[in-house]
């Protein structure tokens, strides 16, 4: 381990401060965070740095950072605990950004699947940030000398890239960053859309019905169960062959700590009405609690601004230590203040 003075090891993680955020990110992300807080000392971040990779308006992205904090702490993070603050408040990340822009290829960037999928979708706008974006995602997991990232299947060539560049940099001036592995949940690393289920569920699907959003009320939960789309097999099994029924048995499975095994026999001889009830209130028996406590955090304004400030210093405080390292590191003249 290099660099580390927390006695613990340390893990980092975020979530772009765009949109609601969906079942998706809650079984694939923010559930294992919160069963990892003990373990490690965790910094989880709302990186509004990256949202603007796509056009935003100010004003709903201010509220969306905002909401996602406090979804961080009603999900069950501790943020006494856990270091839970905005990328922007910490200028470290984009001063790193620039250094390890300078590290890493051009090559690399275009081989990025996320890149490729997201100029394709928003092909009026492909500008450099979203080329750049895995340099921005590499620097705040290395400001921190993180030892584990805790992601969705999807980030997985995110953190290889990250550590292919500490590894290139490294090389050049000997043990500067630690090397971070992936931390991956057996099931519900990659929840996919009610609609399509061979595609990731994805926030900022047109389609409505194919997404779970944390916000939903129960009605709709079951609604949009409901209309999931399935196969004509008649059968409830973990196979391949049915992903609409394979991708509602990972949610159950992930929302009950079942394994899939167990719940094909739960529901032999049953069908798929009554399976996709009972996700659906799997689903809902996980939200509920979380939706009751960001309604309250919410109300409490001062106590989320408090938050914001403590948590904001302490990160900026880890940050400038790697920083101040690595910008002596590359030859920069020492700072005065
Ligand atoms: P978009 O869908 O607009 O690309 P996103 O939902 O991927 O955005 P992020 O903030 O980029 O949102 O992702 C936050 C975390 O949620 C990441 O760790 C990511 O791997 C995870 N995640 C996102 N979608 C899924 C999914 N369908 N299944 C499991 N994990 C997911
Ligand atoms: N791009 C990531 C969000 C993210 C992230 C990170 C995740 C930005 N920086 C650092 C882990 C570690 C995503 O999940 N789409």
């Amino acid at each position: 381990m290099t660099g580390n003075t927390y006695g613990k090891k340390v893990l980092f993680s975020g979530m772009q401060a765009t949109g609601t955020i969906t079942l998706g990110n809650y079984l694939g992300a923010l559930k294992n965070w919160v069963t990892l807080s003990d373990e490690y000392e965790c910094f989880y971040c709302v990186v509004d740095l990256h949202s603007i990779t796509i056009r935003q308006d100010p004003a709903k992205l201010r509220q969306s950072a905002r909401n996602l904090l406090m979804l961080y702490i009603a999900a069950g993070l501790d943020p006494k605990k856990n270091c839970i603050y905005y990328q922007s408040h910490v200028s470290g990340h984009a001063e790193l950004a620039w250094i390890l822009n300078c590290y890493t290829y051009m090559g690399e960037l275009q081989r990025m699947t996320q890149f490729k999928d997201k100029s394709a979708k928003h092909a009026e706008n492909i500008n450099a940030g979203l080329f750049t974006y895995p340099v921005l995602l590499a620097a705040d997991i290395l400001l921190f000398q993180a030892d584990v990232v805790p992601v969705g299947k999807d980030q997985l060539q995110h953190l290889e890239i990250t550590r292919d560049i500490a590894q290139r940099f490294n090389a050049i001036y000997g043990d500067v960053f630690t090397i971070p592995e992936v931390h991956m949940g057996k099931i519900g690393a990659k929840i996919m859309s009610l609609q399509e289920p061979m595609k990731k569920m994805s926030k900022s699907d047109e389609n409505a019905n194919a997404t779970i959003y944390l916000t939903d009320d129960g009605d709709t939960i079951l609604r949009k169960f409901k209309r999931a789309v399935t196969d004509s097999e008649g059968c409830i099994r973990y196979s391949r062959e049915q992903p609409g029924i394979k991708n509602l048995l990972d949610i159950y499975c992930a929302c009950t700590d079942q394994t899939p095994e167990g719940a094909v026999a739960e529901f032999e001889g049953r069908g798929y009405g009554e399976l996709k009830q009972a996700v659906a209130e799997s689903v809902m028996g996980i939200f509920r609690p979380v939706q009751e406590e960001f309604l309250r955090l919410s109300k409490d304004k001062a106590y989320i601004d408090g938050i914001i400030k403590e948590n904001g210093e302490k990160a900026d405080y880890f940050a400038r230590k790697t920083l101040r390292k690595v910008q002596k590191k590359v030859g920069f003249p020492e700072r005065i203040r």
